[in-house]
């Protein structure tokens, strides 16, 4: 613990100096989305982080969370150096939807629109018409189906089809999946909802189709804490990160929040409701990468190609959400 107290003040004396604002994702751990809090920085979801890094006046964004959310912050505000406490956060979306063939897939489906969540590389964003994210991906998709348009889906297939069923869409789905929430098991939820009745079941669409069936309500990491507030139930079982927990708290309570289970049938969970690269981001790290000597091993960089090519379907979903 004097260790912690050490790295937070350092951090934020770093930050100062250094013209930093440090940008944290739900997902991570609670002393890490505090400090981003106490520090004038923002915690939120990816959609509001790359909104909050444009519009900071800071030369330089420190962003907790995974590689994707780093990209995104450098594609929008390439005169700002964006570092991230470790390269290697990446995210099984990303990882699961290599360029290549996520492009070739595309060609073999020229009349599609191309939509791609947030989670991914900036090539493969560049090969995209629009990318989402979880908070905006329905309102989108419903407005490329209104035009007539047949969809790509890419990476997640949960999602996708979450989004297909509620919109109607035609939508092609590839085969990607968050290994967090690809882990929520609909048989022993049944069971956990048995001892809580009056529980509500709040589920993010990254979630199996059987437990997003489940599901009172449906949403992006900040409609689920918006739902956490707003019904009237005294106690959520949450299938999300449990990251979310820290924000969720706050803005309901006194509300009781229960994890969904992972296991079920007595298998064990690899990720057990929490995302081993966002576990990343610790303090140390972050103290790391504001007093390397070496910030370029800590500086997130994208090609200008692939930058003004992300750049368009990014924009593109900014200012429908404006
Ligand atoms: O699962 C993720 O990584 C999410 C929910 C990202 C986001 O959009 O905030
Ligand atoms: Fe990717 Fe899932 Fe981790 Fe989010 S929680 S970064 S979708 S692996």
């Amino acid at each position: 613990d004097n260790d912690k107290a050490f790295y937070k003040e350092q951090i934020k004396a770093l930050l100062k100096q250094k013209d930093a604002v440090l940008v944290a994702h739900y997902y991570t751990d609670p002393e890490i989305q505090a400090l981003a809090e106490e520090t004038g920085g923002c915690v939120s979801d990816s959609l509001e982080m790359a909104r909050f890094g444009k519009e900071h006046p800071a030369s330089t964004l420190i962003v907790a969370g995974v590689k994707f959310m780093g990209e995104t912050a450098k594609i929008l505000s390439p005169e700002k150096n964006v570092l991230m406490p470790t390269l290697d956060a990446t995210c099984s979306l990303d990882v699961g939807c290599p360029i290549s063939d996520f492009s070739a897939f595309c060609d073999a489906h020229p009349d599609h629109t191309v939509v791609v969540y947030a989670n991914t590389s900036a090539a493969v964003k560049a090969r995209a018409d629009w990318v989402v994210t979880s908070s905006i991906a329905l309102e989108i998709v419903e407005h490329l189906d209104a035009e007539g348009k047949q969809i790509i889906w890419g990476p997640d297939r949960h999602l996708g089809s979450y989004i297909a069923k509620q919109t109607g869409a035609e939508m092609l789905l590839w085969q990607g999946e968050c290994i967090v929430h690809d882990e929520f098991k609909a048989k022993a939820l049944r069971e956990l909802k048995l001892q809580y009745p009056d529980a509500a079941v709040l589920v993010h669409p990254e979630s199996p189709a059987s437990v997003v069936e489940m599901a009172d309500a449906v949403g992006s990491t900040s409609q689920l804490i918006k739902a956490a507030q707003t019904l009237p139930n005294d106690t959520f079982i949450v299938a999300t990160d449990k990251g979310i927990f820290y924000k969720m708290q706050q803005a309901a309570p006194g509300k009781t929040l229960i994890e969904a289970p992972t296991g079920g049938n007595g298998a064990a969970c690899r990720s057990c409701a929490h995302c081993p690269w966002m576990a990343m981001n610790g303090l140390k790290a972050i103290y790391t990468a504001l007093a390397s000597e070496q910030p370029e091993q800590h500086e997130i960089h994208v090609d200008e190609a692939e930058r003004q090519g992300a750049l368009v379907p990014l924009m593109r979903m900014l200012n429908f959400a404006a």
